[in-house]
């Protein structure tokens, strides 16, 4: 049985609605409260490495994800409802256009009000600091990700690869966090920009 671990928020809640939608039979289990040692303390680690919730383990495919968008994803494509398939391209798209529009746009802009309107004393020194310990926090994940023994994120290379890369070549110029604080991220920036295509782009 599918196992989403949270508390209420209301990324959690966006699961929580698919999970309805679809009427899965799962298991809500409480972040807040995992026993020291438990198997789900152990599964919510490998679903989340950052501790945010929303995760998801799903016993039956292994599957162990944390970001909202993903786990929306994979549980649609698992049911084969609410995203169209590969077959319709265009009506996939336009629905993960929605999605990355969400993560990328609408949800960062609203936790910058809670962050620097509602929580800072001082917003500016806040925000700095607040935005370096992201970023340092991102590139750990991905640090990782890449520990797991694999050349490329998600195994095989992909677009998970190519919308990452780019940052990585700026890292250590625009947000003074030297890659060398993370040697697998490092080369896996070197292994990718090596790529003829990347190449290419680069140049172009
Ligand atoms: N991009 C993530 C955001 C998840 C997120 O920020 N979750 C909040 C609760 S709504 C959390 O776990 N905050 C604690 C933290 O950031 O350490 C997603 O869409 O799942």
């Amino acid at each position: 049985m599918i196992e989403l671990y949270g508390h209420p928020t209301q990324n959690v809640l966006k699961a929580k609605i698919l999970i309805a939608e679809l009427d899965l039979e799962h298991r809500l289990i409480d972040d807040r409260f995992l026993e020291d040692g438990s198997v789900e303390q152990e599964r919510f680690r490998s679903a989340s490495p950052t501790g945010q919730v929303p995760g998801l383990f799903d016993p039956d495919t292994g599957a162990a994800l944390f970001e909202s968008s993903a786990i929306m994803i994979y549980l649609a494509e698992k049911c084969g409802r609410f995203l169209p398939g590969p077959d319709r391209p265009a009506d996939r798209a336009e629905t993960l256009k929605w999605l990355l529009f969400e993560a990328a746009s609408l949800t960062p802009a609203m936790l910058d009000i809670y962050h620097y309107t509602l929580q800072a004393d001082a917003p500016q020194i806040y925000s700095e600091e607040r935005a370096r310990t992201r970023t340092r926090r991102a590139l750990s994940v991905l640090e990782g990700a890449l520990a797991q023994g694999r050349d490329y994120l998600a195994g095989e290379y992909s677009i998970a690869d190519m919308i990452l890369y780019p940052w990585m070549t700026i890292m250590e110029d625009f947000a003074d966090i030297p890659l060398s604080d993370y040697p697998l991220l490092e080369a896996w920036t070197v292994r990718v920009g090596a790529r003829e295509a990347i190449k290419k782009a680069e140049a172009s």
